[in-house]
């Protein structure tokens, strides 16, 4: 019995029904639209899927430079998995299996960042108006493939998409993401890496939180010991390692980060958060005595000199040298948690430096904070506050000001998962992954409607973090949440299906490498 039990299983077909049904992955089929941020509209039509293949090229426009990076940047991360040429060929070139890329200035529906992608049997066609949308087209193919696309080539799979149409768009223009390089310096490798990940969200902006109490992390060079001090041994909390960008490698990520199609936001923070500066040069300070320098993670302690007008020059001299190097229409200036400047010298300092970052050319982000002192309508407030209501907020909408959705309890990505949770802390409470993504940014806040916001952003402070695992576990699996509030339309909102696709990502993060929280609410594959 047990003898005809296994020769009955040699000559089974190699490959078990049960797994040809399953398809290339774990679990089931993937469908067309089982993608994060999940689309604006999906048509699936089962009977016109592709499979890539040997001969598969990677065709683009004649003549278009943007569609021609995109393809390369495509073909970059799908050779290595299925070890396929996938050639970047001009189109018009030959026919035969192919994904094209094409650039349509008139393509309806998918405005400045979106996109059109038609699955059908001899090939997938992404189209956009802009490299933007080509790119946000290319990362929703990406997640169509199946996750071992990425890593695993010697298990053979069909790297099939399924058919039909997705046309998409985003729901808000500003898509964000944010380190802290202050509390803890982290390397530009480490910097590339996350925008590596962000990418495949649909993010589209990094904020940088260069300067705080405990470290200044951008090179100055009218205010050299900025960087020579202030990022030099032992400014990371609990005295860890030194940490700086030199002007060359902050340009370096800013273009790093526009390959794919993401904008750095940096920020100076002021007038408070400035320890690391006015340790180092005591000429900021009201009584001319530089405090000693500090690695512990207390807030609201200190303040630039409101009445000097030395402060006036250091704070031009950074904007104006900063603004240089900084191709992207943001600057952030902070202004959160100045405790220890009077409310008159807050309006006083915003009403002199809010203008030189126009003068500069920039477009003044401001914590939220900032809607105190009335700004003129172009300043963007990014509210991080942990309730429903801030009226100082709903008055600057009433006037024009459009705003940043960061509420503290939602989006933060360095509170506590749980108690339980290693690292992060947990000031806003803990933050589960339905609690990252059960929120409305466009009525989070009272009277702050959705044409108001801009966008939504998920910061990550880095007290407790030191490495790119520290902050992997701490974004992933939040950061898909907000990049997917930030992204797809209002109605699709539902946690059922967001929990489905998101355990679809954990595959995906453990062949890249990434590390994640595993969630218990998440049935991950
Ligand atoms: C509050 S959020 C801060 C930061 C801290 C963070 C820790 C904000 C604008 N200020 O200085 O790093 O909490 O979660």
């Amino acid at each position: 019995m047990l003898g005809l039990l296994a020769t009955a299983v040699l000559l089974l077909p190699a490959v078990p029904a049960a797994a040809t049904q399953a398809g290339p992955g774990h679990g089931p089929e993937r469908e067309l639209g089982d993608v994060i941020p999940v689309p604006a509209e999906v048509k699936p039509n089962p009977r016109t899927s592709f499979t890539l293949g040997p001969h598969t090229s990677i065709r683009t426009q004649v003549g278009s430079a943007e569609a021609r990076s995109v393809g390369r940047h495509l073909a970059g991360v799908l050779r290595p998995a299925t070890g396929y040429s996938l050639p970047v060929v001009s189109s018009g070139r030959g026919g035969g299996s192919a994904v094209s890329l094409v650039l349509n200035k008139h393509e309806p529906k998918i405005g400045d960042q979106g996109y059109r992608l038609d699955v059908g049997r001899s090939g997938v066609t992404i189209r956009a108006r802009t490299g933007a949308g080509l790119f946000a087209g290319a990362q929703t193919l990406r997640q169509l493939l199946p996750a071992q696309i990425e890593a695993d080539r010697t298990i053979r799979r069909a790297w099939t998409v399924p058919g039909g149409t997705i046309v998409d768009r985003p729901r808000f223009a500003y898509r964000g993401a944010m380190l802290d390089l202050a509390r803890h310096f982290h390397e530009p490798a480490e910097i590339k890496s996350y925008i590596d990940e962000l990418a495949q969200y649909k993010i589209n902006h990094l904020h940088l939180h260069l300067t705080d109490d405990q470290g200044w992390r951008i090179q100055i060079d009218s205010w050299p010991k900025l960087t020579t001090v202030g990022g030099g041994p032992g400014t990371g909390v609990d005295g860890e390692g030194p940490g700086f960008l030199t002007k060359a490698e902050y340009t370096d990520l800013v273009a790093y980060a526009a390959s794919r199609y993401i904008t750095i936001v940096p920020e100076i923070d002021m007038p408070g958060h400035t320890n690391a500066a006015q340790s180092t040069y005591a000429e900021l300070n009201c009584d001319g005595v530089a405090p000693p320098p500090r690695t512990d993670i207390e807030v609201g302690y200190s303040s630039l000199c409101i009445g000097s007008e030395i402060t006036y020059r250091f704070v031009e001299d950074v904007i104006r040298e900063l603004a240089a190097m900084t191709p992207g229409p943001y600057l952030h200036i902070g202004g959160d948690e100045a405790h220890a400047t009077t409310d008159e010298d807050y309006r006083t300092f915003m009403n002199r430096v809010l203008p030189l970052v126009e003068k500069y050319g920039k477009r003044a982000f401001g914590w939220n904070e900032v809607a105190r002192v009335d700004p003129p309508a172009s300043v963007v407030p990014q509210y991080w506050g942990t309730t429903t209501e801030n009226a100082d907020l709903a008055d600057a909408v009433a006037r024009g000001n459009k705003v940043i959705m960061s509420p503290a309890n939602r989006s933060y990505l360095d509170m506590k998962y749980d108690a339980n949770t290693p690292l992060g802390l947990q000031w806003a409470g803990f933050i589960e992954v339905r609690d990252a993504y059960g929120w409305d940014p466009g009525s989070h806040v009272a009277g702050v409607g959705e044409k108001s916001v801009l966008g939504v952003e998920a910061p990550l402070w880095s007290e407790t973090l030191r490495t790119i695992d520290d902050i992997e576990f701490m974004a992933f699996p939040r950061l898909p949440a907000i990049a997917e509030l930030g992204w797809s339309p209002r109605a699709s909102h539902d946690w059922e299906s967001f929990s489905r696709r998101l355990a679809e990502q954990g595959p995906r993060w453990q062949q890249r490498g990434v590390d994640f929280y595993r969630s218990p609410q998440i049935v991950w594959p």
